[in-house]
């Protein structure tokens, strides 16, 4: 490390180059020395790599360098990068601002599903005026599923339960969220599933969550069921969502991930009718809450304690 106090951060994601994160960090941190990739110290030694995946252009990372923050809710485009020793520390971004847009951005779809929405425009476009045959189903008939209760996936669930669906969620491990009947394990996934009119994805992309968005996945929700995918593209068998849209088993879905990004330009979800794509905006992380959580990690790190929302915790 070049100092206690003089610790070097290179920034290396776009969303870090701005001026509000830098002024947010330096009020939280006044003694560290920034320096905006493609910028280098002289010496070519820094402490922290911020970066939400690396630069194609970084080379070798110095021995100096102390833990990677992840500039995003999930770190698998770092976990799985040789670049980045196993002795380095990974701590993810923890921020509660983008957690919130990720809820709004849920409870869009929920209440889409609720408003029949794909019905409503496809009836819209043909003029046809289809009257009700009775008033809408409440809230808590609608069952919305949530994978994964992490951060992020923990507060959509309770939002939806707080605003009064029926939510369940699925976890690998058991957690305990408020109003959310959770589940946990291969075959709590089928269960927490089974007949949901909504499905909401927030896992983290492992080898044990790839392709989890499957055809056997889809085949337990309730027909019409909307899904959206708010983890990775991984976690998407495609050719099972179009099959699904298909045989009207889902009846719409919301993307904001892909296996590429940006989404090459002749793919067919884009002139999919009941697909709406989202360029990975369901949630930014702000300048203010990513500058707390990353002042978090730096004051962990000075005082010798383990780094705080840890993916990988290294070997120091
Ligand atoms: C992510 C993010 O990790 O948008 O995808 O934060």
């Amino acid at each position: 490390m070049s100092g206690l106090f003089d610790l070097r951060i290179l920034l290396a994601d776009d969303l870090a180059f701005t001026d509000a994160f830098e002024a947010e960090l330096r009020a939280k941190e006044p003694d560290v020395d920034l320096y905006r990739w493609p910028s280098l110290p002289d010496d070519g030694h820094f402490d922290v790599l911020l970066a939400w995946c690396l630069p194609d252009g970084l080379g070798r990372l110095p021995d100096s360098l102390a833990f990677v923050f992840c500039f995003g809710a999930g770190a698998d485009q770092l976990l799985s990068d040789p670049r980045i020793p196993t002795r380095v520390p990974i701590a993810r971004l923890v921020d509660e601002n983008q957690a919130a847009q990720i809820t709004d951005y849920a409870a869009h779809v929920a209440f889409a599903r609720l408003l029949d929405q794909v019905t409503v425009k496809e009836d819209q476009a043909r003029a046809l005026w289809s009257e009700a045959d009775g008033p809408r189903r409440p809230r808590d008939q609608l069952r919305v599923a949530v994978l994964g209760l992490g951060h992020i996936g923990a507060r959509v669930a309770s939002e939806l339960a707080r605003l009064g669906f029926s939510v369940q969620g699925w976890s690998r491990s058991h957690k305990s969220v408020p109003g959310v009947e959770t589940f946990a394990g291969e075959d709590g996934l089928v269960t927490a599933v089974e007949a949901a009119d909504v499905l909401i994805n927030l896992l983290p992309l492992t080898a044990e969550t790839e392709d989890i968005l499957s055809q056997k996945l889809f085949a337990r929700l309730s027909s019409g069921a909307y899904v959206a995918n708010l983890g990775r593209g991984g976690h998407l068998d495609e050719a099972a969502l179009l099959g699904a849209l298909e045989s009207g088993r889902v009846g719409a879905a919301w993307l904001d991930a892909f296996r590429q990004e940006p989404l090459v330009p002749d793919h067919p979800f884009w002139s999919h009718p009941r697909i709406t794509i989202t360029p990975h905006l369901a949630g930014i992380p702000t300048a203010s809450g990513a500058a707390n959580s990353l002042a978090d990690c730096i004051d962990a790190f000075r005082r010798g304690f383990p780094l705080p929302n840890l993916v990988r915790p290294g070997r120091i």
